[in-house]
């Protein structure tokens, strides 16, 4: 039976899922929507374009709230022979994590909500003239169907939340995020038959946006100075891992 504990959607191949709610499902079906509706909005007020290479685009916004550096980040890249579902996986598994990730001292899963979200808890490498940092946040990823011709939009969201198992202990402090990618497949030149569909044939266009306060005062040029390097460094390593991860691999739509 079908009550209000659960929730029904559709899945990559059309069939019908069916999951059980839990007490954080009404915040990331929030979160979720409102990333869905910002990620087309546009960056040419406002927005100012700190990276570029090739075809990555990096644009952020300078806001301050008391002093502290909140900059709200937005990242285009178009990234040849890979999937949405392919970056989103790699993205979100715990597993790859510390493959690609270079800003992290350690990683956790403390809680699985539903096969789709986790609850991590990671501490961050001291990369400022300040405290170290820590992150407890839900992790979720999802598969949304457009029409039944295009490819579905894959992302992920990253958004801070309090957990037991992970109290504050100071002199750590906690960082606050709320972070995206979204992923859209695109086929160039489709072949007739959709079975021969190789890797020359795709790419996939990336959005990635991150709200992140440091959760107490940094010095702004520093901080403005760590995000200007990290984030294109991470959006390169991270892709570039992707693509060497799926080569030889059978695509996953
Ligand atoms: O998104 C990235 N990494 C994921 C997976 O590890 C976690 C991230 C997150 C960050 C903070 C809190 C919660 C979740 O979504 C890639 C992150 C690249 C980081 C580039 C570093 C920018 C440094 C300035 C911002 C403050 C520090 C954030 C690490």
């Amino acid at each position: 039976t079908i009550t209000d504990a659960t929730i029904v959607s559709t899945s990559n191949d059309d069939s019908l899922v069916i999951k059980d709610k839990h007490r954080l499902s009404d915040d990331v079906e929030r979160i979720v929507q409102e990333h869905l509706k910002y990620v087309s909005e546009d960056v040419s007020h406002g927005w100012d374009l700190i990276h570029q290479d090739g075809e990555m685009k990096v644009y952020r916004r300078e806001v301050e709230e008391n002093g502290i550096v909140v900059d709200p980040l937005k990242c285009f890249h178009t990234i040849k022979g890979v999937t949405g579902h392919e970056l989103c996986q790699y993205f979100w598994e715990f597993q790859y994590r510390m493959d690609w990730e270079t800003t992290l001292d350690s990683t956790k899963i403390i809680e699985v909500l539903d096969p789709d979200t986790m609850v991590f808890f990671q501490v961050h490498k001291r990369v400022w003239p300040a405290a170290q940092r820590d992150s407890c946040f839900w992790s979720h990823i999802r598969c949304i169907s457009n029409s039944e011709e295009d490819q579905p939009t894959w992302l992920v969201v990253n958004y801070t939340t309090s957990h037991p198992l992970a109290p504050i202990k100071s002199p750590q402090v906690r960082l606050v995020a709320n972070v995206a990618l979204i992923c859209e497949t695109i086929i160039c030149e489709p072949p007739l038959n959709p079975q021969d569909i190789k890797r020359e044939n795709i790419q996939c266009k990336l959005t990635y946006v991150a709200f992140v306060n440091p959760g107490g005062w940094v010095p702004s040029a520093a901080l403005r100075g760590v995000a200007k390097r990290e984030y294109p460094r991470f959006l390169k390593r991270f892709t570039s891992y992707v693509i060497e991860q799926t080569r030889n691999k059978p695509i996953l739509f």
